[in-house]
C-alpha cells in the first residue's frame, strides 16, 4: 500500500463473528431432522479468506439421496400435498419472516463460508434472498393467475443443484417457487458452501415447515448426479457451470422429468459515447466486481466507443484505486476472497492465457493478504475477439476490454459469444436502449445500471446459458402443470 493510500485507510470495522454459532460438525437433513450419511463420509468446509476450517459436513451418497427423495415424496403426497394454498403460503411467509430474522446470522455465515465481503451478504444477497421467499408466498394462493389454466398443479419432488457464488440466494430462487407451487424439494448446495443451508434447514425446522417439504443433502458432485439422475425426481433445476448443465441435460433425456438449466454467462457490458461516464464507471466496476466476479450474469466483456474510450479507461483506473481488497468480514471491504483454490487457479490460467494471446495486464496498487485465496481487480486491453479471455467465462474479478464504432460492431461483438445471460447498455438515448435491446441476444439487458436483480423478474439465458427462468410469472410457471391439456 502506498503512503498517499495509507493516509486515507479506515480503521477496520469488522462485523461480529459471535453472531453464529458454527457446529462442529452437520448431518443431512432429510425429512425435517438431521441425520447421519449410510456411510459416515464427510467433508470439511473451510473458510477461504483464512482456509480456516469451519466445519465438518456430511457427504451424501446414493443411499442417502433416497431417502431423502423419498421423504420428498411423502411429504408432496400426504401434508404438503392436501395442503391448502392458503395455508401453504402462510409457510413460505413464516420462512421469509425468519430469513429477515436472522439476517445478521445468515450474513455472516455467509461471508464466512463463501469469503465475499460482509456489506454483500447483509445488503444484497440476505435481503434479496428474504424477498424471494416474501414474494412466492403472495403466489401461493393465486396460481389460477398463473398463466397455465385455471387449476394449475405441483410438479411433484424438485431436485435442485446449486453453485457457491450466491448460495443462500440461489436457494432461495430454487426453494420459494416450488414450496409455493405446492412441490416438496431436495437441494444439493456446493461442497464448498454449505453452511447457509444448513443454517437455512434450522429456519424450516423453527417454521414447524411438515418434514420432508425441503430436504438437504451435502455432497460433491457425485451427490448431485445421484438426485438428478434418482427416479422419483419429477422436476431438475440446475444452476452452474455450462458443463455440467450439458453433462445432467444428457443424463436426463428421455425421462419424462422437466428441467430448467441456468448456466454461465460472458456479458457484454456497452458504453457509447453520449454515456454519462461517471455513472457508467460505476456501473462497470459493479458488473465485474461485485462478488469477485463470481457472478454468472457479471459484466465482464466491457465494450467502450472509441471515442470515449481513454476517457473511460483513465476514470476506471482511477476507481478501481480506491477499492479495497481484504479482510472480507471487515464492513469497508469492496473485494473478498476468491471462493476456492480450484477457483484461484482457473482464473489464474485464464488470465496467463490472456497475455499469452497478446492483451495488456493491469491492476491497481493492491497487496493480498498471504493467507486464503485472493486475486487482485484486473483489467485487460487491447482483447481479441477470439482471445479465450473474450470467449470463456472467468468468473473472477478480471474484465475484458474491446472497442467498438458504430452500433451495428457493438452488437456484433457483443453476440459473438457461446453464452446469452444478460448485458447491459449505457447511452442516453432511449430509442437507442430499445434498438439495441432487440438486437441483444440476452436474457437480461439492463440500461443505464447493472446487476440489478428482483424477484418479479424472469432471469435466464439463451444460448449455452441455459434455458427456464426464474422470478416473476415464468419462474413459478416452471414449477407448474398446466390442466388445460
Ligand atoms: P458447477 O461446477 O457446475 O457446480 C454447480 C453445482 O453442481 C454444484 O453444487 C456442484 O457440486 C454440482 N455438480 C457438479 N457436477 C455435477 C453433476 N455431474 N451432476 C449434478 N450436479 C453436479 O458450477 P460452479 O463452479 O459451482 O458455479 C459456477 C457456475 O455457475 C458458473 O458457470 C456460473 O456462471 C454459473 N451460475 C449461473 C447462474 C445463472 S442464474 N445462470 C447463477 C449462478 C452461477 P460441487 O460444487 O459440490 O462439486
Amino acid at each position: 500500500m502506498t503512503s498517499e493510500r495509507r493516509a486515507f485507510a479506515y480503521a477496520p470495522a469488522p462485523e461480529s463473528r459471535a453472531l453464529v454459532d458454527i457446529k462442529p460438525s452437520y448431518g443431512l437433513f432429510v425429512g425435517g431432522e438431521f441425520v447421519d450419511p449410510a456411510d459416515g463420509t464427510s467433508f470439511k468446509t473451510i473458510s477461504p479468506s483464512s482456509e480456516e476450517v469451519l466445519a465438518e459436513v456430511a457427504e451424501a451418497g446414493p443411499a442417502d439421496v433416497d431417502r431423502a427423495v423419498r421423504a420428498a415424496r411423502r411429504a408432496f403426497t400426504g401434508p404438503w400435498g392436501r395442503m391448502r394454498a392458503a395455508e401453504r403460503a402462510k409457510y413460505v411467509f413464516r420462512l421469509a419472516r425468519l430469513i429477515q430474522e436472522r439476517a445478521r446470522e445468515l450474513a455472516v455465515l455467509e461471508t464466512l463460508d463463501n469469503g465475499k465481503p460482509i456489506r454483500e451478504s447483509r445488503d444484497v444477497d440476505v435481503p434479496t434472498a428474504a424477498a424471494h421467499f416474501f414474494y412466492h408466498a403472495g403466489w401461493a394462493d393465486k396460481l389460477a393467475y398463473a398463466g397455465l389454466g385455471p387449476d394449475p398443479k405441483p410438479i411433484g419432488v424438485a431436485g435442485q443443484v446449486i453453485p457457491w457464488n450466491f448460495p443462500l440466494l440461489m436457494l432461495s430462487w430454487k426453494i420459494a417457487p416450488a414450496l409455493a407451487a405446492g412441490n416438496t424439494v431436495v437441494l444439493k448446495p456446493a461442497e464448498t458452501t454449505p453452511l447457509t443451508a444448513l443454517l437455512f434447514a434450522e429456519l424450516c425446522q423453527q417454521a414447524d415447515l411438515p418434514p420432508g417439504v425441503v430436504n438437504i443433502v451435502t455432497g460433491a458432485g457425485a451427490t448431485g448426479q445421484a438426485l438428478v439422475e434418482h427416479p422419483d425426481v419429477d422436476k431438475v433445476a440446475f444452476t452452474g457451470s455450462t458443463d455440467v448443465g450439458k453433462a445432467i441435460a444428457r443424463a436426463i433425456a428421455g425421462t419424462d422429468k422437466r428441467v430448467t438449466l441456468e448456466l454461465g454467462g460472458k456479458a457484454a457490458n456497452i458504453v457509447f459515447d453520449d454515456a454519462p461516464i461517471d455513472q457508467a464507471v460505476e456501473g462497470i466496476v459493479n458488473g465485474i466486481f461485485f462478488n469477485q466476479g463470481h457472478v454468472c450474469c457479471a459484466g465482464s466483456r466491457l465494450l467502450v466507443q472509441e471515442s470515449v474510450y481513454d476517457e473511460v479507461l483513465d476514470s476506471l483506473r482511477r476507481r478501481l484505486g480506491t477499492l479495497r481488497l481484504g479482510d472480507p468480514m471487515d464492513k469497508n471491504t469492496d473485494i473478498g476472497a476468491i471462493n476456492s483454490l480450484a477457483q484461484l487457479q482457473r482464473i489464474r490460467e485464464l488470465t496467463d492465457a490472456g497475455e499469452a494471446d497478446g492483451a495488456e495486464r493491469w491492476s491497481p496498487p493492491c497487496e493480498l493478504p498471504e493467507q486464503g485465496f485472493w486475486f487482485p481487480p484486473t483489467v485487460f486491453t487491447g482483447v481479441g475477439q477470439s482471445s479465450r479471455i473474450a470467449q470463456e467465462e472467468i468468473f473472477g474479478p478480471v474484465l475484458s476490454v474491446l472497442t467498438f464504432r458504430t452500433p451495428d460492431e457493438a452488437v456484433a461483438k457483443a453476440n459473438n459469444t457461446p453464452y446469452g445471460l444478460s448485458a447491459g447498455v449505457w447511452t442516453e438515448k432511449g430509442s437507442r436502449i430499445l434498438w439495441m435491446a432487440s438486437k441483444l441476444r440476452a436474457g437480461v439487458v439492463w440500461a443505464n445500471t447493472f446487476n440489478r436483480f428482483d424477484p418479479t423478474s424472469p432471469f435466464g439465458g439463451y444460448k449455452e446459458s441455459g434455458f427456464g427462468r426464474e422470478g416473476g410469472r415464468q419462474g413459478m410457471a416452471a414449477y407448474l402443470r398446466s390442466t388445460d391439456a
